[in-house]
């Protein structure tokens, strides 16, 4: 039997993520260097223990408040010290995200990602996304959402809404993190996934790739994300996508092959989380989504718009997932209402 019982496959308990294992980088970096067919078919059979292969989780994001953010993280065309074509939008209605994740769960989507240009909200803020929680909730979706760093007590709050995840990434390597964003430290976001863990949340947590940083950094990153313990539920790996008026544009872009590498990395390094392939798709080749896909991601974003970037229109993702024979995810969260801890 290839695949694990469905139950455990849906709520993969804290217990099967602790760490049996502690990666150092050096064991992440030899893998990065196998040989491609060596690695990708050892995530395959890591993948291929734990999930359905031919299943893929589809998430769909929404910038809820865009532009205008006070922090300088060098990716980001939404800090406002950098000049980019994002408009500034202050944060919409809940009858307009409603609207949007109607329409996202009509397209097939089953968790709906809110997304604020935030270094942390402030707590009228936080009581319009609770509202949003609540709502989206209320259609049945599961819900996600990234804000920034949060304060003692936010978290559960949040958790109270009916909130399923938090997503908080560590971006990249800590050595290199200075080299990325000075407004704040690695440790400022570690300790925000200390309170989302500690409140019950589950974790989203990844990084992006294709930001001139080294292999060795890049080992890093999957290291750091693998030894955290539990290791987060959802791994997001965005490619750097470049834009105009950002510090990281121009950057040399990353070797494709690399970032399906990376994926494998990730797949075998946290065999239980969902890898989700992010960022950077609308550039990818059909081949190599489809090479990430093989390399253990099974999830992604879905809907033609990320935040304030391009993603694949939800035709042309219908089209690969019937040339691959995927099929979406079912959602996973326990029916619980719109309140209550689970
Ligand atoms: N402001 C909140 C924060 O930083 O946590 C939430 C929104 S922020 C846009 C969420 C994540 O998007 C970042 O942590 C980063 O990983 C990712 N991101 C932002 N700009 C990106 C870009 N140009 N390419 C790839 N990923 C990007
Ligand atoms: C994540 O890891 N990637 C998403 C989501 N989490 C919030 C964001 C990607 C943003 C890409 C740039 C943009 O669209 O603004
Ligand atoms: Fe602000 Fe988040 Fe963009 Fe950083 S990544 S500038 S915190 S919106």
């Amino acid at each position: 039997m290839d695949t694990i019982s469905v139950n455990e496959q849906r709520n993969p308990c804290a217990d099967s993520r602790r760490n049996s294992q502690h990666w150092n980088v050096g064991q992440i970096e030899a893998l990065l260097a196998l040989p491609f067919s060596d690695l990708m078919r050892r995530a395959q059979s890591v993948h291929r223990q734990h999930f359905d292969p031919n299943a893929v989780q589809l998430s769909t994001l929404l910038s809820i408040k865009t532009g205008g953010c006070p922090e300088d993280c060098g990716y980001c065309p939404q800090a406002a010290r950098y000049h980019t074509d994002v408009e500034n939008q202050d944060v919409l209605s809940v009858d307009a995200v409603v609207a949007a994740a109607r329409n996202a769960k009509q397209s097939g989507a089953t968790r709906f990602c809110m997304g604020a240009a935030w270094r942390s909200p402030k707590q009228r803020d936080l009581d319009k996304v609770i509202a949003m929680v609540k709502a989206v909730r209320g259609l049945g979706m599961e819900t996600c959402a990234t804000l920034g760093m949060l304060k003692a007590g936010q978290a559960e709050q949040l958790k109270d809404a009916g909130l399923d995840y938090y997503n908080h990434n560590i971006d990249t390597a800590p050595e290199f993190y200075g080299e990325i964003v000075t407004t704040r430290t690695q440790q400022d976001r570690l300790d925000t996934l200390d309170q989302v863990r500690e409140a019950g949340l589950h974790v989203c947590c990844g990084g992006i790739v294709g930001m001139g940083e080294s292999r060795t950094s890049r080992a890093a990153l999957i290291a750091q994300l693998a030894n955290m313990d539990p290791y987060p539920e959802s791994v997001p790996i965005n490619n750097l996508v470049q834009v105009e008026g950002t510090p990281l544009h121009g950057t040399e872009k990353l070797d494709l092959l690399e970032f399906v590498r990376t994926i494998a990395c990730a797949r075998i390094a946290m065999p239980q989380a969902m890898v989700r392939l992010s960022a950077g798709r609308q550039e990818m080749p059909e081949g190599i989504q489809a090479l990430c896909l093989l390399a253990g991601a099974n999830s992604i974003f879905y809907g033609e718009k990320l935040l304030t970037t391009g993603n694949p229109d939800v035709e042309r993702d219908q089209a690969l997932f019937a040339k691959l024979g995927i099929r979406p995810m079912e959602a996973q969260h326990e029916a619980s209402g719109a309140s209550g801890k689970a």
